[in-house]
């Protein structure tokens, strides 16, 4: 396909660049975390592609793996920048897909990549989506495991789309559950106005679970005020979306970082 071949071309001719979306850690009142995105940045001949759409592609095609270590070479050589510590950034949430997180090599993968640039493993977070969690078994485990030996730490990405296994959340580990638009959208999503209770009940009693499991919530996609603050007073401390700013390139987050806080 033609994804196909701008694939094998940026992995080739370093055709990728990483934006980052910075998080708020309404606690602290500081954007202490953000995460990484992928970016293609050579596609003028076909239009803007989205991870979304060529993700899956590198999976299909065999390529996910090297594109993962050029996404992670690319966060460590910038997560080396001090301007960072300097703003207090706790951590940087990065992607694996499904195929990534259950491939034997990652965690020396990882660790390769991490030891190149002098990075503490604790400033990784890894984010591995829902259904991943719900669909591999030991592989994952045993992955998850060495990772979190060096030192990483996991989120728990797209957390509402995933048909939760509830009872399956007590076998991982994880620091992180990032609900998903999808589960707080509803909410505020209707004509007449006030809130829709169904949604509002689902979301409220998701929260109120996950904070009994000791985890701390993020919540995704988050466009207006109005949100943040119903979020925040349910107990979601960490929060992300366009109303605190979209994914940015290197530059302008260290910008936003040094405008912010
Ligand atoms: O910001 P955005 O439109 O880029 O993200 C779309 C989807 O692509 C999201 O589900 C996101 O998790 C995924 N994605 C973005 N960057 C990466 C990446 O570096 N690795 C992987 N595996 N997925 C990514
Ligand atoms: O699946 P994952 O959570 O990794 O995907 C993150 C995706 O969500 C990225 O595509 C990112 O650009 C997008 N995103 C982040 N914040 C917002 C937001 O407030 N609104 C919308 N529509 N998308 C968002
Ligand atoms: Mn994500
Ligand atoms: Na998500």
């Amino acid at each position: 396909s033609t994804i196909e071949n701008i694939l094998i071309d940026a992995i080739e001719h370093d055709g990728f660049v990483m934006v980052y979306q910075p998080i708020y850690h309404a606690k602290n009142k500081q954007f202490l975390s953000a995460e990484a995105l992928v970016r293609l940045t050579d596609t003028t001949s076909v239009g803007f592609i989205s991870p979304e759409e060529f993700i899956p592609i590198a999976e299909k095609k065999g390529m996910i793996m090297e594109l993962g270590e050029i996404v992670f070479d690319k966060v460590c050589a910038f997560a080396r920048e001090e301007a960072l510590k300097d703003r207090g950034i706790e951590y940087i949430e990065v992607n694996l897909s499904g195929i990534q997180c259950v491939h034997p090599d990652l965690p020396c993968q990882l660790q390769g990549i991490m030891k190149k640039y002098d990075i503490t493993p604790g400033f990784i977070n890894l984010e591995i989506t829902e259904t991943a969690f719900v669909e591999s078994g030991e592989m994952l485990r045993e992955n998850m495991l060495k990772l979190r030996q060096m030192g990483c730490s996991f989120s728990m990405d797209d957390f509402g789309t995933g048909y939760s296994n509830l009872s399956r959340m007590a076998e991982v580990v994880y620091d992180l559950v990032k609900l998903d638009k999808s589960l707080i959208w509803p909410c505020f999503d209707q004509e007449n106005s006030g809130k829709n209770s169904k949604a509002t009940a689902i979301l409220e009693n998701i929260i109120k679970l996950l904070l009994q499991l000791n985890v701390k919530i993020v919540a995704e996609g988050v466009e207006t005020k109005e949100m943040a603050t119903y979020l925040n007073n349910l107990g979601v401390t960490h929060l992300q979306g366009y109303y605190y700013s979209k994914p940015i390139s290197e530059a302008a987050y260290l910008d936003f970082l040094t405008i912010d806080q």
